[in-house]
């Protein structure tokens, strides 16, 4: 008992609810022109309901559909921007420039980025360690949420828009990635013009635009979306993140 009172007056440290809400608020403060939703606690009220009280191997993508509906997001079309195993370098860009725009540069995108949360069968609770890595079970909490959102990131993409890939690679564009096999599907080709690989490369990477992955990227696509593809110096992009002054149509010429 005397343990019991203990371990219940302990203060936790920061609740992962009181998490979400500080990064969700934080994003509103600073990005007034991208949301067209604005109540973060509804927003984690929502959340929560997708996976509080089920088994963390058995929340499947659709949980997170209310959550989705939910926040509705204004980006312009021409600016999105898909990537593939270049997360910090395409963070580092868009950070600081509104040219191009990530998922994780939206309101749900970037209120969840980096977290990790699950439940259990009949729990109240939120835990965020002791939940499955992301390839130990399908249905995990985390993994169904970014397909989710991932789906409607490509989804709700309109215009010119482009992927962010890995030069150094020697398959740059990977068919079960969730860039391969979740956005490029979910395009819609009444609305996306074309598609851009930009592909990132530095002066001693064998890889190309030739590379054979893109002919998997080429038959996964609408064949009503045209496929382009650039190869970009790393310097060029380097250049840009630090040197705010290079417009954004500099950045990713040729
Ligand atoms: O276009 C982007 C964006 O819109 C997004 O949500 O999906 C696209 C990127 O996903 P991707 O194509 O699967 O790219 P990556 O580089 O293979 O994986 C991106 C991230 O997903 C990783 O950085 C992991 O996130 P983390 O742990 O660094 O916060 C995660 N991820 C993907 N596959 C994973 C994995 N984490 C662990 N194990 C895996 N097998």
């Amino acid at each position: 008992v005397v343990l019991g009172v203990t371990v219940k007056n302990l203060k936790k440290p920061d609740s992962f609810k009181n998490v979400v809400i500080g990064k969700c608020e934080t994003y509103l403060k600073e990005n007034t022109n991208l949301s067209g939703y604005s109540d973060c606690e509804t927003i984690w009220q929502v959340f929560e309901q997708a996976y509080v009280g089920r088994d963390p191997c058995d929340v499947p993508p659709e949980a997170y559909y209310p959550l989705i509906n939910l926040v509705k997001n204004q980006l312009a079309c021409n600016t999105m921007l898909f990537w593939s195993k270049t997360k910090t370098l395409v963070h580092e860009f868009t950070e600081n420039r509104e040219c191009l725009v990530t998922l994780e540069d939206t309101l749900l995108g970037f209120t969840f980025n980096e977290l990790t949360w699950c439940s259990k069968n009949q729990s109240k609770e939120t835990f965020t360690t002791d939940c499955p890595l992301w390839s130990y079970c399908v249905n995990n909490p985390v993994r169904s949420f970014w397909i989710k959102a991932s789906a409607n990131f490509a989804a709700i993409a309109c215009g010119n828009v482009s992927t962010m890939l890995n030069g150094s690679l020697e398959s740059p564009f990977s068919s079960t990635s969730i860039f391969g096999d979740v956005e490029v599907r979910n395009l819609d080709s009444t609305k996306v013009h074309s598609l851009t690989v930009l592909l990132v490369t530095k002066d001693t990477d064998m890889t190309t635009c030739e590379n054979a992955s893109f002919k998997d990227l080429q038959s996964a696509l609408n064949p009503n979306i045209t496929y382009n593809c650039r190869e970009v110096p790393l310097t060029t992009v380097q250049g840009c993140i630090s040197n705010l002054d290079i417009p954004c149509s500099d950045c990713f010429k040729k």
